[in-house]
């Protein structure tokens, strides 16, 4: 069996995700906690979080956060609460079937030998929804392949959010700066842990388009991420490595 870890699931409006995610997730072979950190979803996902966290109180917890949104601070607020917990492993997935489960055991076991393990779309056997139509794939190939030539970062997936971080890792970037809340959370958390001087693996995931719920990305959000990628190339150009390391 792996490390201890603490599996953080960010949720808005994910009920009937979450429904069949935590069951699943919980019969996986591996020594994991969950927190759901649930933005007072208006379908109902923070009280069913409740309920599992009332069956399983020493493997679920709920953080439940009201007037506020957003996908970086929902996963600073969980990273805060998995490193009190004090694992030795901290997961990061969508809780809408995007990222499969099972693969957490073979991320989590690669972790040996590195200090991040990053689920993977486009090393070879990655793949993408063959579902998703043409534009979708090839604007997620163009993301991936303008943030990774802006930041001259090697690793083949920069964009994604399925990942297995060490929680020294977790514990030793610095939160006070790290300003994204949307997409380019992935991209600034990433580039600073590398700025830091810490490695990262990567396994080849499918990511699967969401069968249940609602989409929320938008031309909005894609046009932020755009430019702020530039923001996080000027603001950690004096970041190096930790003189601790
Ligand atoms: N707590 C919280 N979670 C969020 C928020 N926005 C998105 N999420 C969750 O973050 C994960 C990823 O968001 P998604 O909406 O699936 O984003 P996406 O995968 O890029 O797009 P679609 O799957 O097409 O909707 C899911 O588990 C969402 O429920 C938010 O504002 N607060
Ligand atoms: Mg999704």
């Amino acid at each position: 069996m792996s490390v201890q870890c603490a599996i953080v699931l960010p949720t808005f409006n994910e009920r009937e995700n979450l429904r069949r995610l935590i069951p699943i997730l919980l019969a996986l072979p591996l020594d994991a906690r969950i927190i759901v950190v649930d933005d007072d979803s208006p379908d109902g996902t923070g009280i069913l979080a409740d309920e599992f966290a009332a069956a399983h109180p020493s493997k679920v917890n709920v953080l439940h956060r009201k007037g506020e949104r957003g996908l970086g601070s929902a996963y600073r607020l969980g990273f805060q609460h998995a490193l009190s917990l004090g694992v030795g492993a901290i997961v990061q997935m969508d809780s809408d079937f995007s990222h499969q489960p099972e693969m957490l055991v073979t991320m989590l076991e690669k972790l040996t030998s590195a200090d991040g393990v990053i689920g993977s779309r486009y090393v070879p056997g990655g793949s993408l929804d063959e579902k998703w139509p043409i534009w979708r794939k090839g604007l997620s190939h163009w993301g991936n392949f303008y943030a990774r030539s802006i930041l001259s970062i090697r690793l083949k997936d920069v964009t994604g959010g399925f990942r297995v971080w060490k929680s020294e890792v977790i514990r030793a970037i610095p939160w006070e700066r790290i300003r994204s809340n949307g997409y380019v959370f992935q991209i600034e958390t990433l580039y600073v842990a590398m700025r830091l001087g810490y490695s990262f693996a990567e396994v080849p995931i499918h990511f699967a388009d969401r069968t249940w719920g609602q989409s929320k990305l938008n031309w909005r959000i894609q046009f932020e991420a755009a430019w702020r990628v530039w923001w996080v190339l000027y603001t950690y150009r004096k970041l190096g490595p930790r003189a601790s390391r």
